[in-house]
């Protein structure tokens, strides 16, 4: 039978010369793929190596036995060459990564710093989730708002005194007609009218969102604040389901020990209006010489009312068949009373010492 050229080349001589010159090949090679490249060429399947074994079988039995265990034993040094060379170069390159990164890979990791909700964000969910559970539904709108829906849809015409009772930013606004100037809301009323334009009664919902003031600020007011808008419009709803309702609200968000205090208040939107009050936190009712409640002992939270006929007959609902109430809230003032918390200005100084806290 012929030899096969592998077979020809199949003597201790070869396999020795093999073996040097892949080890020095080896000893060359600096990373993870060029000894990966090295492995197939030589012990892979159609490797070098792999090859001159297989032409073992066609050796006569004496040469067979001495070339075939030179053969196995250069396979064991190849395998053990390769095994210590790959140590070697991921040692190393654990090393320059230390180096050159400065990384200690012993040490402990950082642990990652935990980021909290902010104290409206959580007042904000605390109080809609007590008028859900009161069976209203959530909405939003926009804070950028036009004068129509900000004062007109609230009965407030332009030249209506009422106007001064919001101190206003407008923006610098105009279209082709020059009208429609628009504002930063100055309260989440604007949204009564928007959510009955677009749905019928009955209605319950509240509208949590931002509203922005032109104000000088002090310790129980901000010229950027939120206020949660609530409306209720259906056959048949009375000043007794306000009441009731901002009662199990107060009594949901401060127990049942807190006191409460309803005053007439003029809202041009409401007919009859309220404002609610809770009893000063910081002096416990008493009023003398406080600087929270101004010596009234009384803490405003929310203005509230009927809805307005006029505002129920401009969306085209019948006054006559549909009644409502309305209010408007807080939140800071809220978790002011909740958490004593002294000035309203601590919510948006970005003070992580006070933030913290919640
Ligand atoms: C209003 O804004 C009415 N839209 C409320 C309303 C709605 C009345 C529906 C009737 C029916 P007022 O300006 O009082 O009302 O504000 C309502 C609440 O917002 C206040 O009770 C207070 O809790 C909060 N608030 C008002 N101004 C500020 C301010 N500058 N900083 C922080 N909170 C404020």
């Amino acid at each position: 039978m012929p030899e096969s050229p592998e077979v020809s080349g199949l003597t201790p001589r070869s396999i020795e010369e093999l073996t040097q010159a892949a080890v020095q090949e080896l000893e060359g090679l600096s990373d993870q793929e060029s000894l990966e490249a090295w492995r197939v060429a030589y012990l892979g399947r159609r490797g070098r190596l792999t090859l001159m074994l297989r032409g073992l079988s066609q050796l006569d039995l004496e040469q067979r036995r001495t070339t075939g265990a030179l053969a196995n034993q250069a396979k064991r040094t190849l395998e053990e060459r390769l095994e210590r060379r790959t140590r070697e170069i991921s040692e190393g390159e654990l090393a320059r990564i230390g180096l050159q990164d400065s990384i200690d890979v012993t040490l402990p990791g950082r642990p990652m710093a935990l980021g909290r909700l902010h104290p409206t964000t959580q007042i904000l969910r605390e109080i809609c989730d007590a008028f859900v559970a009161m069976g209203f539904g959530i909405v939003e709108g926009p804070e950028v708002e036009w004068d129509h829906y900000n004062f007109e849809m609230l009965n407030i015409p332009k030249g209506h005194p009422a106007r001064d009772m919001w101190n206003t930013l407008w923006i610098d606004y105009s279209n082709e007609a020059g009208e429609q100037p628009m504002l930063l809301r100055t309260h989440t009323s604007p949204m009564q009218a928007r959510v009955m334009e677009a749905s019928q009664p009955p209605i319950r919902v509240v509208v949590p969102g931002k509203c922005y003031r032109y104000e000088a600020t002090d310790a129980t007011h901000e010229w950027h604040f939120y206020q949660v808008e609530g409306l209720a419009v259906d056959d048949g709803i009375t000043f007794a389901d306000l009441k009731g309702t901002l009662y199990e609200f107060a009594r949901r968000l401060f127990g049942a020990d807190r006191k409460v205090r309803f005053r007439c208040d003029y809202f041009p939107f409401v007919e009859p209006g309220v404002d609610m009050s809770i009893d000063c936190f910081a002096c416990d009712g008493r009023g003398s010489g406080c600087r929270i409640c101004r010596d009234s002992g009384w803490i405003e939270i929310m203005g509230a009312g009927m809805v307005h006929p006029r505002v129920l007959a401009g969306v085209g609902y019948d006054p006559e068949k549909y009644t409502g109430f309305a209010f408007g809230l807080g939140p800071e003032r809220i978790a002011m009373l909740k958490y004593g918390i002294e000035d309203i200005r601590l919510f948006y100084s970005n003070d992580l010492r006070f933030l913290r806290q919640f």
